[in-house]
């Protein structure tokens, strides 16, 4: 029987031996594809560290492996398959379900991941970062699932207020430990992502800062101006990383907008409009006194506002529309010195979610779903100038987020430039003053 698996094997550790391992056990010959920067550029693997030669070299000091073979590009699996007469298709549990599509060509065989790569390994330069997550909802789930195409990051706990909780997210993922004190999850891991409802993040991500854990954490960081600034103070002191996970800041295709918008090309900014709506229909998000559009959404747009206006307004003025317990329509209007700009967010109510920047030359649009940005325009009064830019933007974006984080770590730097603690505690500062100094109509 001849048997194939495919990966990237960086940092080759004890996971990626088992498996190859188990696959070698199918059969009498074991075909290993390593992927190329390439590949794994345009599959969305972000920080792989090794070069593929040092890879190939991993794979093939097990002496588990037969052949290696480089795998270059999209559908190279059924020409591999059919060219190397494979018996069996072997991969991680992790990919359950997604190469079925083989099943044409060869069997297909999804081994159990090897759980925990991290509290079993020496924890030295080779070992990957473990973060742990705290919640267990729609988002949590998202981020473990996003986290597995980073290199070098370990997603293996997760820490829920009720242990069931906990159990049915770690199955589900197929995590290594749950835990139902936060404090133990503290003590396993060497960062965490705070994924709870917006009134636990500010003691949560303080206790874990206390322990000397590096902190991800949901945007809105915190709902204060004081809180924010806290927490960016205590995480300096204790020379941790905090950063909030307000993933279009990480996006290559947003990073790029602000670029050109602040290059001059569109003449000097004049106003920003930008919105995000979601509808809903009850729940959490709805529900006081956390909930409201402006908490739940504003980040977003006030993200856009600040990295293209700054920090510092003159003067922020909201108006909001009400459902008896909070905010479900909100336009949060900002005056900057040259400038103005406006938020708008909506929860249960849906508008046109589009981002606009006016310039004395020129503007920049950028189409609903603004906040995943993957095209813009810059449009001038002669539209022969105008000039389309695209940037892929791969699975739902987050992953950027936990790249960033991962490598800001590895290299011992405690500030983003892609969303500094300024202006995380300036957003929150714009949340807190919009949410409480509005007029509400019912
Ligand atoms: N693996 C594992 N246990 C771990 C980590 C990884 O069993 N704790 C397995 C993965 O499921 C995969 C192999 O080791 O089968 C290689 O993992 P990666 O290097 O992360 O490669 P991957 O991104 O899974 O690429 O075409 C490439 C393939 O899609 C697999």
């Amino acid at each position: 029987m001849r048997v194939i698996t495919y990966g990237t094997f960086d940092l080759f550790h004890e996971g990626h031996r088992r498996l190859l391992e188990r696959a070698r056990a199918l059969g009498d010959h074991l075909v290993v594809g390593v992927t190329t920067q390439q590949y794994d550029d345009g599959r969305g693997k972000l920080n792989v560290r090794q070069p593929l030669m040092d890879r190939v070299r991993s794979v093939e000091a097990t002496g588990l492996v037969d052949e290696v073979i480089l795998e270059e590009y999209e559908g190279q699996k059924i020409s591999d398959i059919q060219r190397l007469g494979i018996d069996i298709f072997a991969i991680g549990s992790d990919w359950a379900g997604k190469f079925d599509y083989l099943n044409d060509y060869c069997r297909v065989v999804y081994l159990d991941r090897t759980k925990g790569i991290s509290s079993t390994q020496l924890r030295d330069e080779s070992a990957g970062l473990s973060i742990g997550v705290v919640g267990s909802g729609r988002i949590a789930r998202r981020f473990v699932q996003e986290a597995r195409f980073v290199s070098g990051v370990d997603v293996e706990s997760v820490y829920s207020r009720t242990l069931a909780n906990a159990r049915r997210f770690a199955d589900e993922l197929e995590l290594a430990s749950v835990h139902d004190s936060y404090e133990d999850l503290l003590a396993a891991v060497d960062a965490v992502y705070i994924a709870s409802p917006h009134g636990h993040h500010y003691e949560q991500a303080r206790t874990a800062i206390e322990a000397g854990r590096h902190v991800l954490c949901e945007k809105p960081i915190a709902l204060t101006t004081a809180e924010a600034e806290d927490l960016f103070a205590r995480a300096k002191a204790a020379d941790v990383v905090l950063l909030e996970a307000l993933k279009t800041a990480f996006l290559p295709g947003f990073q790029r907008m602000v670029g050109v918008a602040r290059s001059g090309s569109i003449g000097d900014i004049r106003a920003v409009e930008a919105t995000f709506t979601k509808l809903v229909h009850g729940g959490r998000e709805l529900a006081g006194p956390e909930g409201g559009s402006i908490s739940e959404l504003a980040s977003y747009p006030l993200l856009a506002i600040v990295k293209l206006l700054g920090t510092e307004p003159d003067r922020l003025a909201t108006r909001t529309i009400d459902n008896g317990s909070v905010d479900v329509f909100a336009r949060i209007d900002l005056d900057y010195p040259h400038a103005i700009a406006s938020a708008t967010t909506g929860l249960g109510v849906k508008s046109e979610g589009d981002l606009v920047v006016a310039g004395t030359n020129g503007y920049v649009y950028v189409s609903a779903p603004w906040w995943l940005t993957e095209y813009f325009e810059a449009r001038y009064e002669d539209p022969s100038r105008n000039r389309k830019f695209y940037y892929k933007l791969e699975g739902d974006g987050l992953r950027y987020e936990v790249a960033e984080f991962a490598s800001m770590i590895r290299d011992g730097s405690r500030e983003s430039f892609r969303l500094r603690p300024e202006e995380s505690i300036a957003i929150a500062g714009m949340i807190e003053r919009a949410r409480t100094g509005s007029t509400s109509f019912a």
